[in-house]
C-alpha cells in the first residue's frame, strides 16, 4: 500500500497573531504569512497548521469563534486567505486549518439565539441546565481557565456549560442539527481546497447525560474529566464526521486529545477505525504539581524516555504518532526540555530536534522553534496577555492562597505566553515583526536570536532543522523504522535505534550540561554519520560526549 502523504510530512505550526504583521497594526496577519512562505519553503516543511483565523472576539485569541466562514478582521479578508492557499500550494505546501468545534464564541449567532429562550430553533445547540434549588450552579465543575464551568444566563434563566472561558460555551454534539452544521461548514472549507484539520479538544465533544459533582483536586472546583473527556459518543461522532466529510477528501487530520492513552489513540487514530489520522498526546508535557499545571519542575529523563518510548512502540503498526515538543499552549522547547543559557542554547536546541525528528510519526515544528527561541523573561503579571495565565494568577495569588514568590516561578515556567511572543525576524526594532506596537512584548533577546542572523550562519539551528527535514525525505527508515530504546536507566542519554528493511539508525542525544562517556554498539562503530550537532570520532574508542551532544549513525 502507498504511504499516505501525511506520514512523510513535516508540519510547521503558525500562530498567526505572532508570526508576521504586514500592515503595522501590531498584529500578525494572513498577508504576513504569505510574505514568509519562501522562508518556510527554504526550511523544507510541507504542511502548515494555522491556529484559528476565523472571526472571533478574541477572548482566547481565536479559539472562540463567532463565524466559522469568515476571516478575523485583524488577520485580513477571505481574498487574503485564498491567496495564501494558492501561494502555499504553488510552493508544494499544504494548509491544515484549526477546527474548534467543542465550543463556539458566545457571540456566535447560534448562541445569541440559543440563550433567548428554551424553545427556539437553536435552544438545544448548547448544554443548558437548571441550577440547584438554591440557585447555585448545576454541579461543582471548574473550567480550564478558572472559575466554575457553568455560567448563569438571566435571559434564558438557565446555566450553560463552558469547559473553557465563559465566552466559549460548549456545543451540544448530541443534537444532530449541531453535527450537521459542523459537517456542512467543514465541507465548505474542503471545497475551498484546504488540506486538513487540526481538531481542538476533540476528545471533549461528547458529555455524559448525568453530570454529577467531580472530584475536588486542588481545593476549589471539581474535575469534569470523567464526564466530558473521551465521553460516551466521541468515537461514534468522529466516525460520522469521517463518513460525512473526511473520507471524501484527501486530508490530514490530527486530534487534540489531552488525557489520551495509547489504547484510546488506537481508536481515535487507528489504521482501520475510520476516525482521524493521528492525535496529540500530552503525557510528556503534563507535569501536574501542587498548583495543578503551574509547575517549574523538569521531568526526569528516564520518565520522559519511558513515555515517548511507550508511544513509539504501542502505536507501531496500529496507529500513527504526532511528534512535538511545544506548541502555542506550551513553553518553548529549548527552555523546558533543553537549556536556554547562552552557552548551551544552540547545542540543546539541535539535540532536541534530533531526538524528536528521528522518531516514528509526523513531526511538528512550532514557529520559532527552528530558531531556538526561548521563554520570555516575565517581570510582572501585567506582562500576561493570555486569559489562562491572567485568571490563574488571580485565582492562586491575588486570592491569597499562594504567595507570589512561590507561585511566580511556576506560572512563568509554563505560561502559554512564552510561546506567543512575536517571531524574531531580525535585529531591527520589534524584531522586524511589526512597524507598529506589537500586541504582546517581543523577547528582549531578539538581537542575538533572529531569523536573519540564522540564515547567515551555516551552523545555525535553522539549517540543522533544514537538514533533519531533508533526511526524513531521503531515508524511509526515518518514516517507517521500528523503534527500540537503549540505556533506559540513563538520566543523561536518550539513545534509540530505528530499523527498516536491513537499514539501521542509531540516535544518541545527551540531555545534560556536562560531559558523558559513551561506547558505541559494535554494529555502529565507524559507520556513516547522518547528522550531528558537533564533530566527534565515531570509531572504536569510548567516546566523550559534550554537553547536549547529539548524533545519528547509519548502518546497512
Ligand atoms: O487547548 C486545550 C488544552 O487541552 C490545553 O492545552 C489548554 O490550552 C490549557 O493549557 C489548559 O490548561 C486547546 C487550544 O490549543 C487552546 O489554545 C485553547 O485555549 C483551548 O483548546 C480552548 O479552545
Ligand atoms: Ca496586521
Amino acid at each position: 500500500m502507498k504511504t499516505p502523504w501525511w506520514k512523510e510530512a513535516v508540519v510547521y505550526q503558525i500562530y498567526p497573531r505572532s508570526f508576521m504583521d504586514s500592515n503595522g497594526d501590531g498584529i500578525g496577519d494572513l498577508n504576513g504569512i504569505t510574505g514568509k512562505l519562501d522562508y518556510l519553503k527554504k526550511l523544507g516543511i510541507n504542511v502548515i497548521w494555522m491556529s484559528p483565523v476565523y472571526q472571533s472576539p478574541n477572548d482566547d485569541n481565536g479559539y472562540d469563534i463567532s463565524d466559522y466562514q469568515a476571516i478575523m478582521k485583524e488577520f485580513g479578508t477571505m481574498e487574503d486567505f485564498d491567496r495564501l492557499l494558492t501561494e502555499a500550494h504553488n510552493r508544494g505546501i499544504r494548509i491544515v486549518m484549526d477546527l474548534v468545534v467543542n465550543h463556539t464564541s458566545d457571540e456566535h449567532t447560534w448562541f445569541v439565539e440559543s440563550r433567548k429562550s428554551r424553545e427556539n430553533e437553536y435552544s438545544d445547540y448548547y448544554i443548558w441546565r437548571d441550577g440547584k434549588p438554591d440557585g447555585s450552579a448545576p454541579n461543582n465543575w471548574g473550567s480550564c481557565f478558572g472559575g466554575s464551568a457553568w455560567q448563569y444566563d438571566s435571559e434564558r434563566g438557565q446555566y450553560y456549560l463552558h469547559l473553557f472561558s465563559k465566552k466559549q460555551p460548549d456545543l451540544n454534539w448530541d443534537n444532530p442539527k449541531v453535527r450537521k452544521e459542523v459537517f456542512d461548514m467543514m465541507t465548505w472549507w474542503c471545497e475551498k481546497g484546504i488540506d486538513g484539520f487540526r481538531m481542538d479538544v476533540i476528545s471533549m465533544i461528547s458529555k455524559t447525560k448525568e453530570m454529577p459533582d467531580g472530584e475536588v483536586e486542588n481545593g476549589l472546583y471539581g474535575s469534569f474529566g470523567p464526564y466530558c473527556i473521551h465521553g460516551p459518543n466521541v468515537h461514534k461522532y468522529l466516525r460520522e464526521m469521517n463518513e460525512t466529510v473526511l473520507s471524501r477528501y484527501d486530508l490530514m487530520t490530527v486530534g487534540e486529545t489531552s488525557g489520551v492513552t495509547p489504547e484510546q489513540a488506537c481508536l481515535y487514530a487507528g489504521e482501520t477505525t475510520n476516525e482521524l489520522n493521528m492525535v496529540f498526546q500530552f503525557e510528556h508535557v503534563d507535569i501536574a504539581g501542587r498548583f495543578g499545571k503551574w509547575n517549574d519542575q523538569k521531568m526526569p529523563l528516564t520518565r520522559l524516555k519511558e513515555i515517548l518510548s511507550k508511544w513509539q512502540t504501542q502505536l507501531s503498526g496500529k496507529a500513527w504518532n504526532s511528534l512535538y515538543w511545544d506548541n502555542h499552549d506550551q513553553p518553548r522547547a529549548v527552555s523546558r526540555f533543553g537549556d536556554d543559557r547562552p552557552e548551551f542554547r544552540v547545542m540543546s536546541a539541535k539535540m532536541l530536534a534530533t531526538c524528536l525528528h528521528m522518531m516514528q510519526g509526523t513531526p511538528y515544528i512550532y514557529q520559532g522553534e527552528e530558531l531556538g527561541m526561548t521563554n520570555y523573561p516575565f517581570e510582572s503579571p501585567k506582562d500576561f496577555r493570555d486569559i489562562e495565565s491572567i485568571h490563574a494568577y488571580e485565582e492562586w495569588c491575588e486570592s491569597g492562597r499562594v504567595p507570589h514568590e512561590t507561585f511566580w516561578p511556576c506560572i512563568t515556567a509554563v505560561s502559554r505566553d512564552n510561546a506567543r511572543t512575536p517571531i524574531q525576524w531580525d535585529d531591527s526594532p520589534n524584531a522586524g515583526f511589526t512597524k507598529g506596537t506589537p500586541w504582546i512584548q517581543v523577547n528582549p533577546n531578539y538581537k542575538e536570536i533572529n531569523a536573519k542572523a540564522e540564515l547567515a550562519d551555516p551552523d545555525s539551528v535553522f539549517y540543522y532543522y533544514q537538514k533533519l527535514i531533508a533526511l526524513r525525505k531521503q531515508y524511509p527508515v526515518i518514516v517507517h523504522g521500528t523503534y527500540r530504546l537503549l540505556l533506559a536507566d540513563s538520566e543523561e542519554l536518550f539513545a534509540y535505534t530505528r530499523e527498516y528493511q536491513g537499514e539501521k539508525l542509531l540516535v544518541v542525544c545527551s540531555f545534560v550540561d556536562h560531559k558523558v562517556s559513551y561506547e558505541l554498539p559494535e554494529e555502529f562503530k565507524n559507520k556513516e554519520l547522518l547528522i550531528g550537532n558537533r564533530e566527534n570520532s565515531y570509531g572504536t574508542e569510548v567516546m566523550e560526549l559534550s554537553p547536549y551532544e547529539a548524533f545519528v549513525l547509519r548502518a546497512v
